[in-house]
């Protein structure tokens, strides 16, 4: 996602590429990525990594994943939202003067678990993909430009997709989608074209059942790899993208069991970037540490509320220090991990959300210069808006 000078980072069931200094990651929940926008516009105050009472808004029919951005280019950012059971994504607009407009929907396919804002069409505005599980596809809504998408057609997926990340695979300045499907156990590359539509760039088995996935350079040789969260495998699976149309076999570390949202970021300043998983199973969050050679050692995991699902990754506390943001669908709430000095984290209990958090965002959406915390909750159908608090 880029807008006005965002950067935008996802996890847990979708991916998203990246980390900015001051923004995060985003991550998915349930399919999608883990990330961070740096939307902030003004110097503003410091975040001090506590949060505010959450403001929760109407979406659609369970909503599973979320993505950050200004759709609209008035400068304010925008939630768009992926909506199972409506097969609908929604877009609420962010107001000049606080809150945001009823959502407005938009039919995107069977079972849309996942999202992914990107420009298709390079016409500068924000379009966006989705994550059709039971129609077996990937759509494409273009930003028409006055706050609407028109549906502009799908590509078919070898099984249902239940998460996407985005990055430039193919080196062309424009943004692809990486898809993981869970029943079949693969993962694919879709090339965005000029035309806006997409090709099959590449294409892998994975571990068993990808739940989410995220993309990032994990050998740092300039292209974009796939960490997939492999959730019947109880392990996560870093795919190279080796070169063009070629990406290998997963090889596989073990987690936690039932691994759920995934992120990446450079957690300690060394050897690129590392994998941050949600053990579902175990109720944990793990870091496995980039060692530099193709390998990852994992972290003693953190203990987190119930059913964790998506996550996020962004300096919370803005001490130079990535903190954690994971949804914990069981609490009805998302644990904030604040990074301490030596390497270990200084977990929160969770901020009440809506009903059934399943994917968290992280950005400034209100521009005072702290991060704020954007939940799409499962279970009531909303989303909710968590205000960082200034130092
Ligand atoms: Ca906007
Ligand atoms: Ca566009
Ligand atoms: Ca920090
Ligand atoms: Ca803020």
């Amino acid at each position: 996602m880029r807008a006005a000078g965002l950067v935008v980072m996802m996890v847990a069931g979708c991916g998203r590429i990246g980390f900015d200094a001051r923004g995060g990651t985003r991550g998915d929940g349930g399919g999608e990525d883990g990330g961070a926008i740096d939307g902030d516009p003004t110097p503003g105050c410091a975040g001090s990594g506590t949060f505010a009472v959450a403001t929760t808004y109407p979406a659609g029919a369970t909503p599973n994943d979320l993505a950050l951005a200004d759709f609209d280019k008035d400068g304010i950012l925008d939630i768009a939202v992926a909506n199972v059971t409506s097969g609908s994504v929604s877009l609420l607009y962010g107001r000049a003067g606080g809150g945001y407009e009823a959502p407005m929907g938009f039919a995107s396919g069977g079972n849309t678990l996942a999202l992914e804002a990107l420009d298709l069409d390079g016409d500068g505005r924000l379009d966006l993909a989705s994550a059709n599980y039971m129609a077996g596809n990937v759509a494409r809504l273009v930003n028409l430009g006055n706050r609407t998408f028109a549906n502009a057609g799908a590509t078919p997926t070898t099984g249902g997709p239940y998460a996407l990340a985005s990055a430039d695979f193919s080196g062309d300045g424009t943004r692809d989608i990486a898809v993981v499907l869970y029943d079949g156990s693969a993962a694919e590359l879709l090339r965005t074209q000029p035309s806006g539509d997409f090709a099959v760039e590449a294409g892998n088995a994975t571990g068993t059942n990808p739940i989410a996935v995220a993309a990032g350079d994990v050998d740092g040789d300039g292209r974009p790899d796939l960490v997939v969260s492999q959730y019947g495998a109880n392990s996560v699976g870093v795919m190279r993208y080796a070169s063009p149309g070629v990406l290998n076999t997963p090889t596989s570390f073990g987690v936690s069991s039932a691994p759920w949202g995934i992120a990446l970021a450079d957690m300690d300043g060394v050897n690129g970037l590392d994998i941050v998983v949600a053990a579902s199973g175990t109720e944990t969050v793990g870091v496995l540490r980039n060692t530099g050679t193709g390998s990852f050692s994992l972290q003693s995991p953190v203990p987190v509320g119930p059913a964790p699902r998506g996550l996020a990754v962004a300096d919370l506390d803005e001490d130079g220090r990535p903190d954690v943001v994971v949804a914990s669908q069981g609490a009805g709430g998302i644990d904030v991990l604040l990074a301490g000095p030596g390497g270990g984290f200084s977990p929160h209990a969770p901020y009440p959300t809506g009903q059934g958090p399943n994917a968290v965002a992280v950005a400034d959406m209100d521009r005072d210069g702290a991060l704020d915390i954007v939940s799409a909750n499962t279970g009531g159908g909303t989303v909710s808006v968590l205000p960082g608090i200034c130092r």
